[in-house]
């Protein structure tokens, strides 16, 4: 009996492991609609994938750029797919499933993950949305409290404003809406100025338009444009008025001038979803959302540059806020997209 038990035990100590040495190596296809560097959720989506390949021998990733002008991704995703190289293509924004569905008619054998995107119900695409509506919200309070304290630079009227690269559901319906619930939880009486830029990259164009932002009485303001937000960058440092970031830690690139940073951990996600593919067990033809619960939305408040720059009344109410969102108190449900 006993020699049987651990016959037994040996057999499913070998099936382990050959399940172990049979779930990889994958080749991936990353998709960048943009250019990796200067966009953090980019340059997370192929960390990750590079991540992966290190850690499973024999994989590999190809990390393909598509660049900014967006008639041309469609032709730009055939070809790559068209290769017939890749065990999946892994791409990342909203504006990718849609571009994806189509392209999947094409080749149906072809599977694909998106990222900060959703679409449900093609069986060769898996998508994971961010809880936008969170994030914007976490920012916005901070922002409305930035703005209401008596930190040097921040004024009487109750404004603050948005330096967008374009408009598009999850920013109209998720992220402007947090981000103004966040300002209004503070007071209700905020007005949110958004500038849209109308690509993401021209860095000249966002500083004049984050200026003017800070002229008409805005304190804070909230760049997404990609590479662009340099010139809100320097907006801030050149007014002696704040930021607030999306999606990476920024802190370091104006230490005076950028008090809080709600980030996407892209870079985990990626490589999650990539381990969950090799081993089988991504939900192909599922659309996931994660949040602040689950860890992939995060509010970086351990930088030394929040910790010096930040009143402590303002790092209490934020984390008293943040509590509520983790335990559940205070809920962000998704509208239809
Ligand atoms: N974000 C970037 O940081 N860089 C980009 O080049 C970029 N291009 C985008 C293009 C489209 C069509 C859409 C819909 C979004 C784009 N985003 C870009 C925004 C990104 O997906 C995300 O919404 C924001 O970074 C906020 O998390």
């Amino acid at each position: 009996m006993k020699r049987a038990l651990t016959i037994f035990a040996i057999l499913l100590a070998s099936l382990a492991l050959s399940a172990q040495v049979f779930a990889a190596p994958l080749k991936i296809g990353v998709f960048i609609p943009g250019i990796r560097e200067g966009s953090p959720t980019y340059d997370g989506l192929a960390k990750g994938a590079e991540r992966f390949a290190a850690e499973n021998p024999g994989s590999s990733v190809k990390v393909f750029e598509a660049g900014f002008n967006q008639a041309e991704w469609e032709e730009k995703l055939i070809s790559l797919t068209a290769e017939g190289k890749y065990d999946f293509i892994l791409t990342s924004n909203p504006s990718m499933p849609d571009l994806v569905n189509k392209v999947s008619v094409l080749f149906p054998k072809q599977k694909f993950i998106c990222l900060d995107g959703q679409f449900a119900g093609n069986p060769n695409m898996y998508t994971v949305l961010y809880n936008q509506i969170e994030q914007g919200f976490i920012t916005g309070y901070l922002a409305g409290l930035v703005s209401t304290s008596s930190m040097p630079g921040a004024n009487n009227a109750k404004k603050a404003g948005m330096l967008i690269g374009q408009h598009y559901p999850v920013m109209d319906k998720l992220i402007i809406p947090g981000f103004e619930k966040g300002l209004k939880a503070v007071d209700p009486s905020f007005q949110l100025d958004v500038r849209v830029l109308g690509n993401w990259y021209d860095a000249t164009k966002a500083l004049e338009l984050t200026k003017s932002m800070y002229d008409s009485g805005s304190d804070v303001v909230l760049p997404i444009a990609g590479s662009a937000s340099q010139g809100s960058v320097k907006a801030a440092q050149d007014s002696g008025k704040y930021l607030v970031f999306f999606d990476a830690d920024e802190y370091s690139r104006a230490p005076k001038n950028i008090v809080g940073c709600t980030a996407l951990n892209q870079e985990r996600l990626a490589y999650t979803v990539l381990r969950d593919a090799a081993a089988g067990t991504l939900p192909f033809g599922k659309a996931d959302v994660v949040g602040i619960k689950e860890g992939y939305v995060e509010f970086l408040d351990r930088s030394p540059v929040y910790l010096a720059l930040l009143p402590a009344a303002i790092r209490s109410k934020m984390d008293m806020k943040i509590q509520e969102i983790k335990s559940g108190k205070l809920t962000f449900p998704i509208p239809q997209l």
